[in-house]
């Protein structure tokens, strides 16, 4: 009687140990710098993020969404050069490879803030959040440049 609870206790112990390692992910691995967004006067409601995404674990990681406190939407593009053309689509995702990084800059991948709350002004510290497929959460404390 006495090992079986033991066994149960083990078994719960085990269960709740890999609910946490789930919920944390790979949010441990991964960080976040040079996050910076585009500074925008009031007129302009829109304005693009960019950092380096490095993720250190030995799976790829994949953002998925984005969001902010700050805009009502958060998306995640990817601007490309088209017949000669600068070309911004949605991107579904960003796939960060394992040991290594991926850099949003302009000119590449960047989360474009649409409909801004307010406007964005140099030296202006903007948290965004970075959803990962995996459940994983970080946000990032961006700072305003430019302008
Ligand atoms: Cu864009």
């Amino acid at each position: 009687m006495k090992t079986k609870n033991l066994c149960c206790f083990i078994f719960i112990f085990f269960v709740s140990f890999l609910s946490y390692a789930r919920a944390d992910g790979l949010s441990k691995d991964i960080f976040i710098s040079n996050a910076w967004v585009q500074a925008m006067p009031s007129s302009q409601k829109i304005s693009a993020a960019y950092m380096v995404i490095t993720n250190n674990s030995p799976k790829e990681a994949i953002l998925v969404s984005a969001s902010s406190d700050i805009a009502a939407t958060a998306e995640i593009h990817q601007m490309s050069e088209m017949n000669g053309m600068m070309n911004m689509a949605m991107a579904a995702n960003v796939h960060v490879p394992a040991q290594g990084k991926v850099t949003l800059q302009p000119g590449g991948f960047h989360i474009m803030l649409i409909n801004l709350k307010k406007p964005l002004n140099k030296g202006d510290i903007i948290p965004i959040t970075l959803h990962f497929q995996d459940g994983s959460n970080i946000t990032v404390n961006a700072d305003v440049r430019g302008q």
